[in-house]
């Protein structure tokens, strides 16, 4: 029923032309952009546009030893194909559009590993219904606590310390998503921009909506408006990778990764990324145990330089209702992988897995993605209108990348936390729950951060899986 309605609210709103939700693009042809000169590890303006079109586009990996950036262009000159993003970390290669008559050209040339298809990807989140803040403590002037941060119980940590007062998470979090919008950032975000991997320049802007949505649940900033997040004022940097239509693809996810990893050595480490985003689902099991190797998935050897790099993953489970062992990149071993569960009031009451996540074996956590309220871009509305509920796995996974935030900035000085240490941590602490509706007969739990045991659980009763 809610998917349904979710499918005929992304059909209006395609008509509407409002956003792109669950849209997949059609395949067109590119025709020949974007010959010019070539800048290493800039993104292309052949990109523009187009981000969710992968017809005749390709993921090519090149050997460890050759600079990619020299091999795109060789290729650029010598058979025509036009590059838009060069990848220098972890994963090396560069995406290109390669027409059919030039694809066993580029296979057989030198230093090209491998040749694989690009693939759309879609954020993960819908317009949601109706809210009604849960009764906290940091309901102070007009800010909102969204019933989210109350289930999760982010109002019972004493790193979030929320009492409408702002202190601030120190944490590093990457949104990876439509943007992280100016205004709404300026208003309640510690927003700064990342990366634009769509062919613009700007990732503050969101055109979209999702991004800012997902920023704020994860950590808009205590004070007296605007909303919480649930690790308020942690540091959000903008990983810009779906265009203002909401279209990206495995080559933009890649850019934005490949930002993550420069970072990692050159610039701010981040603690932890946030992916509310997947691929439909395939008619198989995804994960290969070999970090894409032997699958040729390039996506999955994005994710796993990102994890070796020391940085948490988390992602949405997907919302196709489906096994999440075939969709990416949820179905990983290497990410947190988070499903939805529907919950209206801030407490485990009335509570269930809600009916478009993607459930099964690959699922570590679930948390609340329905009718969750956050942050907006202004659309030239005074800026009391800056909030909307949306719903999806999308809104979910933010939920847990704040958790994350919240229990690597509160273990600052035990040393370096390893994304598996982090993910081990938030499992101990879950909820052990089990929710109706739930499609499988394995209970991931739901996400806590309460200081003390989570909500109906003794002390003694945690344990891990
Ligand atoms: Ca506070
Ligand atoms: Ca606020
Ligand atoms: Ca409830
Ligand atoms: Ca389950």
């Amino acid at each position: 029923m809610r998917r349904s309605l979710i499918l005929l609210l992304s059909v209006l709103l395609v008509i509407g032309g409002v956003g792109g939700w669950f849209t997949t693009v059609a395949a067109r042809d590119r025709g020949g952009a974007g010959h010019g000169s070539i800048e290493p590890d800039a993104v292309r303006p052949a990109a523009a546009g187009d981000n969710g079109d992968v017809a005749n586009w390709y993921i090519v990996e090149v050997g460890k030893r050759a600079d990619p950036g020299i091999v795109a262009d060789r290729l650029t000159q010598s058979l025509g194909i036009s590059v838009s993003h060069v990848y220098r970390h972890g994963f090396t290669g560069f995406a290109a559009n390669i027409p059919p008559d030039k694809l066993a050209a580029v296979r057989a040339a030198k230093n090209v590993r491998s040749v694989d298809p690009d693939e759309p990807v879609q954020v993960d989140g819908a317009p949601g219904g109706s809210f009604e803040p849960c009764s906290d403590a940091g309901n102070v002037g007009s800010q909102n606590v969204p019933t989210g941060i109350c289930r999760i119980q982010a109002d019972k940590n004493s790193t979030a310390m929320i009492d409408g007062v702002d202190e601030r998470v120190d944490a590093d979090v990457a949104v990876v998503d439509t943007g992280i919008d100016q205004a709404a950032a300026n208003w309640d975000l510690n927003a700064r921009p990342g990366i634009d991997c769509t062919g613009g320049n700007d990732p503050m802007d969101d055109g979209d909506g999702h991004g800012t949505h997902v920023a704020g649940t994860i950590g808009a900033l205590d004070n007296d408006h605007g909303v919480v997040g649930v690790a308020p004022g942690v540091r959000l940097w903008s990983v810009k990778v779906f265009d203002d239509a909401g279209r990206g693809s495995v080559r933009t996810v890649l850019c934005g990764l490949n930002w993550v990893l420069d970072q990692a050595t050159n610039g701010v480490k981040m603690d932890v990324v946030n992916m509310s985003l997947s691929s439909p689902p395939k008619n198989r099991p995804i994960d290969d145990r070999h970090c894409g190797k032997r699958a040729h998935d390039d996506f999955q050897k994005g994710v796993c330089a990102v994890y070796k790099a020391g940085v948490t993953v988390v992602v949405a489970a997907g919302n196709y209702a489906a096994d999440a062992r075939f969709v990416r990149p949820a179905a990983y071993r290497q990410v947190i992988a988070v499903s939805a569960l529907s919950d209206n009031d801030g407490t485990p009451a009335n509570d269930r897995f809600a009916s478009f996540s993607d459930y099964g074996k690959p699922i570590d956590l679930a948390a609340p993605g329905v009718d969750i309220l956050s942050l907006k871009p202004p659309d030239n509305q005074p800026t009391g209108k800056m909030l909307q509920t949306l719903s999806g796995t999308s809104m979910a996974a933010p939920h847990v990348s704040g958790a994350a935030a919240l229990y690597i900035a509160g273990h600052r000085g035990d040393g370096a936390l390893t994304p598996a240490a982090v993910k081990q941590a938030l499992r101990d602490h879950r909820e052990q729950i089990k929710l109706r509706k739930d499609p499988d007969k394995r209970n991931e739990g739901v996400v806590n951060v309460n200081d003390g045991p989570p909500w109906g659980q003794t002390g003694k009763s945690r344990k891990s899986r």
